[in-house]
C-alpha cells in the first residue's frame, strides 16, 4: 500500500477520466499509464438490528426485529429491518409488525432508536473516510470510497478492504460487506454479492463473468417497470441484456435510458464520487473502552484521534481555525463544544491541547457519562504562505 496519500483525484473524476499514475520530478510530470479507478462500496450488515445487538449483547443469536410503530394500535406499523436469524422466519423490512409477530412470536421486537444508529454511523463513516481519496456517503449505512491513490492494484485493494473491515469491527464492533470494483455501479453490486461480512473484488478483466449471470434488477436503476418490460423481451440476466443492441434498447426505453442500460449491462459506469460534506472539516470519533467521565481516559483517546487528524491535515496540506470536542453520552445524544483560534494552526500540540481544554470545560458544564468522544477541526485554510502557531 502507498503511504502517505497522493494528490486528490477529484479533478480527473469530475472530468470522468481515469486518474493517471504520475511521477513528480521537479517541474516535470511524467504520465506512466492510465489505470482503472478502484472504488469501494461499503454497506453495514443488518444495520439497525446489528447496532441493537452490540448495545444489548444478550439478544445476539436471537431473532431481532426493529419496528417503526405507527402508534395507532399496539402492533400497528412496519418492520424497518431484522437480523439474519429473524429473516430465516420470513421477517424482513416493510412487512407489518403484526405479521412478523405471527411468524415468530418470541422474537425480540425493538423500536427504532435513530440516535443510536446515527452515532454509530458517524463513527463508521469517520473510519472509512480516513482510508480514501474521495468519499461519498449514500445513506446512514453505506458509502463509496475511491482508493485508487491508496493501492497498487486490485489484489492490494483486497488487502485494503480486509483492513477496513477489521478496523470497523475492532473499533465499532460491527460487521459490514465491501465490494471493490472499477466503478460505483459494480462496487455496489459487489458489496451485496456475499452478505453478511462479505468482501467481493471484481477486477476489470472479470467484469463480464461477474455480471452476466446476475438478474437485471441488480443494476440500480432497473426498477419494477423496466424489469417487467425486459422480461417480456425475454431478458432476465444482465448477460441477456448485454446481448441486445443499443438500437433495440433505445427504441424501447428512449435515448438516455436505452444508452444507460446498454452501458450498465457491460459494466461501464464513469459516474464520479460526489462528496456531500466533509471537505471543510476533518473529524474522528472513537468508542471509549468503557463508559466514563474520567478525563485522563478521555484525553488518551483524544491524543490518538488528534494524531489521525494531524496526519490528515498534513496530507491535505491545510490548517484549521476552529476545533471542537464531540461528546456522545450514554443517552446517545451528540454534543459538541468548540473554540476558534486567533491564528490558523496545523500542529499536533495545538490540536491536543485545545481538545483537552474543551473536554475539561465540557465535563465541568455537563455532568454526563461518555461512551464515544471525537475531535473535529473546521474552517480549514490553505497552508500556502501562511504562518501557523506551530511554526512560531
Ligand atoms: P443488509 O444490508 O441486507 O444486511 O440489511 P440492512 O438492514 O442494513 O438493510 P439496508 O442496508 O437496506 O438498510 C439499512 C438500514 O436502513 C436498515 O437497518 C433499516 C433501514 N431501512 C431499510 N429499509 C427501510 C425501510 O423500508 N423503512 C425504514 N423505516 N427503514 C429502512
Ligand atoms: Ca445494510
Ligand atoms: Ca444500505
Amino acid at each position: 500500500m502507498i503511504y502517505p496519500k497522493h494528490a486528490s483525484n477529484s479533478t480527473y473524476l469530475q472530468k470522468n477520466l481515469y486518474p493517471p499514475t504520475t511521477l513528480y520530478s521537479q517541474n516535470v510530470i511524467i504520465f506512466i499509464m492510465q489505470s482503472p479507478r478502484i472504488i469501494i462500496h461499503m454497506d453495514m450488515d443488518y444495520f439497525f438490528a446489528q447496532c441493537e445487538e452490540k448495545e444489548h449483547p444478550e439478544i445476539k443469536g436471537k431473532p431481532v426485529v426493529i419496528c417503526v410503530y405507527s402508534g395507532r394500535s399496539k402492533d400497528s406499523g412496519a418492520v424497518s429491518t431484522s437480523n439474519y436469524e429473524a429473516r430465516k422466519f420470513g421477517i424482513k423490512a416493510g412487512i407489518p409488525i403484526s405479521q412478523a409477530k405471527k411468524l415468530k412470536p418470541d422474537a425480540i421486537f425493538l423500536p427504532v432508536n435513530m440516535k443510536l444508529y446515527k452515532s454509530v454511523s458517524l463513527e463508521v463513516m469517520g473510519i472509512l473516510r480516513g482510508y480514501c481519496d474521495a468519499f461519498e456517503q449514500k445513506s446512514i449505512d453505506e458509502a463509496f470510497c475511491d482508493i485508487t491513490g491508496q493501492v497498487i492494484d486490485f489484489d492490494d485493494a483486497r488487502m485494503y478492504g480486509i483492513m477496513i473491515k477489521k478496523e470497523i469491527l475492532e473499533k465499532v464492533g460491527l460487521t459490514c460487506s465491501i465490494g471493490v470494483a472499477p466503478s460505483k455501479l459494480l462496487a455496489k453490486i459487489a458489496s451485496d454479492f456475499q452478505k453478511p461480512d462479505g468482501l467481493t473484488v471484481v477486477k476489470p478483466g472479470d467484469v463480464m463473468d461477474f455480471l452476466a449471470p446476475l438478474k437485471i434488477t441488480n443494476l440500480v436503476g432497473v426498477g419494477k417497470k423496466t424489469e417487467q418490460r425486459l422480461n417480456e423481451m425475454n431478458v432476465r440476466t444482465i448477460g441477456d441484456m448485454s446481448g441486445l443492441s443499443m438500437d433495440v434498447l433505445i427504441r424501447e426505453f428512449g435515448k438516455a435510458k436505452g444508452e444507460w442500460l446498454k452501458q450498465a449491462s457491460q459494466g461501464i459506469d464513469d459516474s464520479p464520487l460526489e462528496e456531500h460534506e466533509g471537505t471543510g472539516q476533518i473529524g474522528r470519533i472513537a468508542t471509549l473502552k468503557e463508559d466514563t467521565d474520567d478525563l485522563s481516559i478521555i484525553n488518551e483517546v483524544i491524543n490518538s484521534l488528534s494524531e489521525d487528524i494531524h496526519r490528515k491535515l498534513g496530507e491535505r496540506k491545510v490548517g484549521f481555525k476552529s476545533i471542537a470536542f464531540i461528546a456522545i453520552a450514554t443517552d446517545f445524544k451528540t454534543r459538541a463544544k468548540s473554540h476558534t483560534l486567533a491564528v490558523p494552526a496545523k500542529d499536533l500540540d495545538t490540536i491536543k491541547s485545545n481538545a483537552h481544554e474543551l473536554a475539561k470545560e465540557f465535563l465541568a458544564e455537563n455532568p454526563v457519562i461518555l461512551r464515544r468522544v471525537g475531535v473535529r477541526v473546521a474552517n480549514l485554510t490553505e497552508e500556502k504562505g501562511q504562518m501557523t502557531l506551530g511554526e512560531f
